[in-house]
């Protein structure tokens, strides 16, 4: 799966991202854009019950978005693939925090959101997701009985925790400067969370407050991020 840093750094190798429509690879194609290297954009199509088509079983065993190559080396996970850009790319620390304990809370704010996105606000997101498409997946004489059901399980499971977790990310974006780690530039916490609170926004609008609002319209009126979607194609969560 992986190769040593040492051999990666020395492969003279050009990106290749593999991006799913409308998925979490679009946090990838805006960190490219931003770093501004060279990069291959292959893209794949989310099937008719929008899975990921199998030829992206090809490149990596789970067959999920993202992954990306670069030489040798064949990453998925963003959060990997993001520390690993980062590492190789941002030579110059564009998008990193000052190291602890430098900048105390900025790194404990880079870490915290770097891990929370995908081990805590993303599992519940999938799961109003899957409750609320599954019962189009029933016969058509079930799915008022199974979508009734599973509404009010989300409405039990889910709801309560969104807001919980909407008040957290809305209290903290009101009180840092741009970015989740308050320095200046985007870090690889907000990269992370980009997709998170697009799909908040389209999932559980009630539970968004403004400056999560604004914080999202901010992603996504750079520049970087304009060109990642110009060249990603049609994406869901366009909100600006
Ligand atoms: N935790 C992984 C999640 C990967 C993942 O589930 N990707 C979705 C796209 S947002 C996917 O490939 N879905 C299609 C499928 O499950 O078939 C990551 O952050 O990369």
């Amino acid at each position: 799966m992986t190769m040593s840093t040492s051999e990666a750094k020395e492969s003279s190798s050009r990106v290749v991202i593999h991006h799913l429509n409308s998925s979490r690879s679009q946090r990838i194609l805006w960190l490219l854009e931003e770093l501004d290297v060279p990069y291959e954009l292959r893209k794949y199509h989310r099937t008719s019950t929008n899975t990921a088509p199998k030829e992206l079983l090809d490149i990596s065993p789970l067959g999920k978005a993202p992954v990306i190559t670069d030489g040798q080396v064949t990453l998925a996970e963003s959060g990997a693939i993001i520390e690993y850009l980062l590492q190789k790319y941002d030579t110059e620390g564009r998008f990193s925090t000052r190291p602890w304990p430098e900048s105390e809370s900025g790194w404990l704010y880079d870490l915290y959101f770097t891990h929370y996105a995908e081990g805590s606000l993303q599992p519940i997101l999938v799961r109003r997701y899957i409750f609320r498409s599954v019962p189009k997946r029933f016969p058509i004489f079930l799915r008022p009985l199974v979508g009734w059901t599973l509404g009010t399980f989300d409405k039990r499971m889910n709801q309560p925790d969104l807001e919980k977790h909407g008040k957290m990310i809305e209290d903290h974006l009101a009180k840092v400067n741009d970015w989740l780690a308050d320095g200046e530039a985007p870090t690889r916490a907000d990269f992370m969370m980009s997709f998170c609170l697009e799909t908040l926004l389209s999932r559980a609008p009630d539970v968004v407050g403004p400056h999560v609002r604004a914080y999202v319209e901010r992603i996504q009126q750079r520049p970087a991020y304009k060109r990642a979607v110009e060249k990603g194609g049609p994406y869901a969560y366009i909100v600006a």
